[in-house]
C-alpha cells in the first residue's frame, strides 16, 4: 500500500482548501461502461479532483468499468464499495469504510473483514473512513440497516465523528443518500461535526447545484461528492455546469487556505 492517493488528497486540500469528487455508478441496469467512461473524462476536464466508483446496488461485476475508467483519466479512481462486490484491484484506492450508525454488524465490520484479505493481498491503497448516514439516507440507509441521524440533531453525528477520529480513521463521510431531497446534509450539521474533529469531512447526497456545494464548503466540508448531478447533466452539457460548480467550490476553498 503506497499511500499515493491519500498523499494526493492531503496535498490538494492543503493547496485548494476543498476538493470535488465525482461519484460514478457503473450499474448496467442504469447505464453502460461506455457512458461512465465518457462521464469520467468529462468530470476530469471540468476540474473534479477524483472519481469515486460504486453504488449500493451492484448489478454485475465492476472490474471492467474500473479498469476502463482508470485507463481513460489521470485523476485517482477510488472505490466506494456498497458491499464486497464493489472491490476491484484495478482502482487506485478504496475508501475502506465502516457504516458506524448501522444497526447490523455486517455493515460495520463484517463486509470489511470479508473484503480485507483481497485488499491486502492485491495491495489496493485503503483509506479508512467513517461512513455516517444522515436522514433521509435513501437506498444506502435501507441497504445498510442504518439508523440515520436526525437532520436537526448535529451533536449525535459529532460524537460518532470524534469516535472515528479516535479510532484512527482518516475521513468522516456525512451521507444524506444518493438523490436526497433538501440540498444535502444540513450546513449546521457539517459545521458542528467539523468543529470537533481535525480529520477532513467529506459529504454527499443531494448536492445538486453550485449553491449547495459552496454552502457545504463554507460550513466546513473539505470534500463534496456529486453523483446524481453528474449522471443527469455532465454528458448533456459537456461538463459546462460542473466546471462552474467546481470553480465555485475552489473559490470557497481558497478562503480556507
Ligand atoms: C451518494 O453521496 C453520494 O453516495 C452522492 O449523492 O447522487 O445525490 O449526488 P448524489
Amino acid at each position: 500500500m503506497s499511500g499515493k492517493v491519500w498523499k494526493y488528497i492531503t496535498e490538494k486540500l492543503a493547496s485548494d482548501g476543498a476538493c470535488h469528487f465525482s461519484l460514478l455508478d457503473p450499474d448496467p441496469l442504469g447505464t453502460s461502461i461506455e457512458n461512465v467512461v465518457k462521464q469520467a473524462k468529462l468530470v476530469e476536464k471540468a476540474g473534479s479532483d477524483a472519481v469515486m466508483i460504486g453504488g449500493s446496488t451492484i448489478f454485475g461485476v465492476i472490474d471492467d468499468a474500473v479498469a476502463q475508467i482508470g485507463e481513460a483519466i489521470d485523476i485517482p479512481t477510488i472505490l466506494f464499495p456498497g458491499n464486497i462486490t464493489g472491490v476491484s484491484e484495478h482502482a487506485d484506492a478504496v475508501f475502506f469504510m465502516s457504516l458506524l450508525n448501522s444497526t447490523n454488524p455486517y455493515w460495520i465490520i463484517g463486509a470489511q473483514a470479508l473484503a480485507a484479505p483481497k485488499i491486502k493481498l492485491t495491495g489496493i491503497e485503503a483509506i479508512p473512513m467513517a461512513y455516517l448516514m444522515v436522514a433521509p439516507g435513501k437506498t444506502a440507509a435501507w441497504v445498510g440497516d442504518a439508523k440515520p441521524f436526525l437532520r436537526d440533531k448535529p451533536k449525535i453525528p459529532a460524537m460518532y465523528a470524534i469516535a472515528a477520529e479516535l479510532f484512527g480513521m482518516k475521513l468522516v463521510y456525512l451521507e444524506a443518500g444518493s438523490g436526497a431531497e433538501g440540498g444535502g446534509v444540513p450546513p449546521e450539521m457539517i459545521s458542528t461535526v467539523s468543529q470537533y474533529i481535525e480529520i477532513p469531512v467529506i459529504t454527499g447526497g443531494g448536492f445538486n447545484d453550485k449553491e449547495s456545494v459552496v454552502t457545504a464548503v463554507n460550513a466546513g466540508a473539505s470534500i463534496v461528492v456529486q453523483g446524481t448531478y453528474i449522471e443527469k447533466h455532465v454528458q448533456n452539457d459537456k461538463g459546462a455546469g460542473l466546471s462552474k460548480i467546481v470553480k465555485g467550490l475552489k473559490e470557497a476553498g481558497a478562503k480556507r487556505v
